[in-house]
């Protein structure tokens, strides 16, 4: 055994730690990505629940809820804000990005820790100090933010606007500052870990398509959030230091007249779009790299044009950078950029179609192992192409001036980012629990789980492209009783049957999550006892060195990669690293 610097392994030397520093104040990145993975499940479950107060007050609009009363319009559009804040920033961003990234990527490079473990520790308090400031602001004086998680101003710049204004909103401006502030940090540990601290042997070309998931998520992230954490920062000056840089001069809001300076609302809307579009495409490039290799895996194939497949990584996360335009269409674009924009977004069809193409043609008569994690990534997939479809019809500025501010556009994006990326994170657990637990998650459940959760995504989000259609607004508290007998009043008013549809099925799909919770629970003391590689993976992470909370084998044995990921045949596998005899 060689000692390598690389990999030199700091379990081997860690003196016994208190329960505090090892569980809570840790520089360990096994729990802290499993810190970063529990506040997203806290999260997931309030967003969650959000959502259904959402679906039964547009069903149910006169129904009061206990301690509450009535949800007004304001406590409409707060829960519209914190389910989409929750959500994409608590959710998306941090399980697959932070709690996987910290989980899993080391391991898969070859490496036994992050670069920068105690920056890795300070973003994730800050991320949990992100969180608790927007639950608190749910009980701020003047109610909780209205503004939508793109919290357009001129609006959010004004504090005396109207409900959620206040205090509310300076809540939500500083709890998503903070997460900008870890995200960059958290992103600026990734990149530098994967940069420096691969193993030997470990070559760009050798990097599992997660790993590249996670990388090109950093690049985009490190961009989007810092010109997100500046935007907030001229916000917040808009509201208390007299600064005019989204107000127009001449502005009326609430009865007071704007007397400052000549900004421009639409400033706003270039700097926050600019983070936004990157910001879903870190939500799900890491699901992307996950299903390119579990395909692989249960499919015992190579990924196919495995090289392609970086390529188009790094493709998507590019033109990610030059589509922010396409929310801007009805916003008044000069109409030769809304062209431009148009065309960028049509271009990311090109890699995506080959992403996809590339998962078909890796399962394409395989005879695939339908493992719950391999329907996860199965259902990634059609739900991928789903809210594909729908994306350049949207990209159209003539299409989109009639269906952006509808239904149409939720159900698109819930498709393709808010769903699939929960298929990613399902996808992963199923897969990982063993490495992590050394127990499987029942099979049985899962598979329940899965078919359920398949058939409400599908059942909740696709009437949502008709009701759309049929010019349900979003960012609506009420449809019912809309006055007069205009042809879209009465098209709106025809969809209220549909509309209670979707909302059985989100309830439906909201308690089939339950499974998902008792399967957690229950496997991680009951799980059948899993083997060292249940799944006869390739990749670093299930090195008997590299596993998380692998102390046992604290040794210093030097870790070297000798081949690709995915080296698969009908029969047996051959691992990244060489141990010097065959597996099975
Ligand atoms: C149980 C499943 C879910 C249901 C039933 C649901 C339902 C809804 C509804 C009714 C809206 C408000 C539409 C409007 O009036 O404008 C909404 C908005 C939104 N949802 Fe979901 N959702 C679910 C899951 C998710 C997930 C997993 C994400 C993750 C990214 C997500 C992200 C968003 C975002 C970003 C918005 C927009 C918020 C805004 O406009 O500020 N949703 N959702
Ligand atoms: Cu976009």
């Amino acid at each position: 055994m060689i000692p390598n610097q690389k990999s030199a392994n700091p379990h081997a030397l860690r003196p016994r730690l208190s329960f505090l520093r090892r569980y809570i104040f840790t520089t360990d990145h096994h729990v802290i990505g499993l810190q970063y993975l529990a506040l997203a499940l806290v999260a997931v479950a309030v967003g969650s629940t959000l959502s259904l107060l959402m679906r039964l007050h547009l069903s149910w609009p006169n129904l009061a809820l206990p301690f509450h009363g009535p949800i007004l319009p304001e406590d409409y559009l707060a829960l519209v804000t914190l389910h989409g804040t929750i959500m994409l920033f608590f959710v998306l961003t941090t399980a697959p990005q932070s709690g996987f990234g910290n989980l899993i990527l080391p391991a898969q490079i070859g490496s036994r820790t992050m670069a920068f473990p105690l920056l890795n520790a300070a973003s994730f308090w800050i991320t949990a100090a992100a969180l608790l400031t927007l639950l608190m602001s749910t009980f701020a004086q003047g109610g909780a933010a209205i503004s939508g998680w793109t919290a357009y101003p001129p609006l959010s710049a004004v504090a005396s606007a109207g409900p959620g204004q206040a205090l509310g909103m300076d809540l939500w401006l500083l709890s998503i500052g903070l997460f900008a502030i870890a995200s960059t940090i958290a992103s600026i540990n990734t990149l530098v870990t994967i940069i420096n601290l691969r193993c030997d042997g470990m070559t760009w070309e050798r990097l599992p398509l997660t790993v590249w998931g996670w990388f090109t998520a950093a690049l985009l992230s490190i961009l989007a959030f810092s010109v997100l954490l500046a935007a907030l920062v001229l916000l917040f000056c808009d509201r208390h230091a007299g600064t005019s840089f989204f107000l127009p001069a001449g502005d009326l809001v609430n009865g007071t007249l704007h007397s400052g300076g000549n900004g421009s609302p639409l400033l706003w809307l270039h700097l926050f779009w600019f983070f936004g579009h990157p910001e879903v495409y870190i939500a799900i490039l890491p699901g992307m790299g996950l299903t390119s290799m579990l395909l692989a895996n249960f499919s015992r194939r190579k990924v196919f044009a495995y090289r392609t497949m970086i390529l188009t990584t790094l493709l998507i996360g590019f033109l990610g950078i030059l589509v922010w335009g396409h929310h801007m269409f009805v916003a008044g674009l000069n109409p030769f950029a809304g062209t431009a924009f148009s065309i960028s977004t049509i271009a990311i069809a090109i890699p995506s179609t080959a992403k996809v193409l590339s998962w078909l043609a890796t399962t394409w008569r395989s005879r695939p192992h339908l493992t719950t994690a391999m329907l996860f990534s199965l259902g990634f997939v059609s739900l991928f192409i789903t809210g594909g479809l729908t994306g350049p019809i949207l990209a159209q500025p003539i299409l989109d001036q009639y269906l952006h501010n509808t239904f149409f556009v939720v159900a698109h994006f819930h498709f393709i980012m808010a769903m699939a990326g929960i298929f990613g994170l399902f996808s992963a657990t199923y897969y990982w629990f063993p490495l992590v637990t050394g127990r499987m998650m029942s099979e049985s459940l899962g598979r329940l789980h899965f078919w359920g959760t398949f058939l409400g995504a599908y059942t909740t989000f696709l009437p949502m492209h008709i009701t759309g259609l049929a010019a349900e607004p979003r960012h609506y508290a009420q449809l019912t009783g809309i006055p007069g007998t205009a042809a879209a009043s009465l098209l709106a008013h025809g969809s209220i049957p549909l509309q209670s549809h979707i909302t059985y099925s989100a309830i439906f799909l909201a308690s089939v999550q339950i499974l998902f919770f008792i399967n957690l629970i229950h496997s991680s003391h009951h799980g059948l006892p899993a083997t060292g590689n249940p799944w006869q993976a390739t990749t670093l992470e299930w090195h008997p060195e590299l596993a998380p909370f692998s102390d046992q084998f604290a040794s210093n044995e030097r870790i070297a990669v000798v081949r690709a990921p995915c080296a698969y045949s009908d029969t047996s596998f051959q691992t990244q690293w060489d141990t010097g005899h065959n597996p099975e």
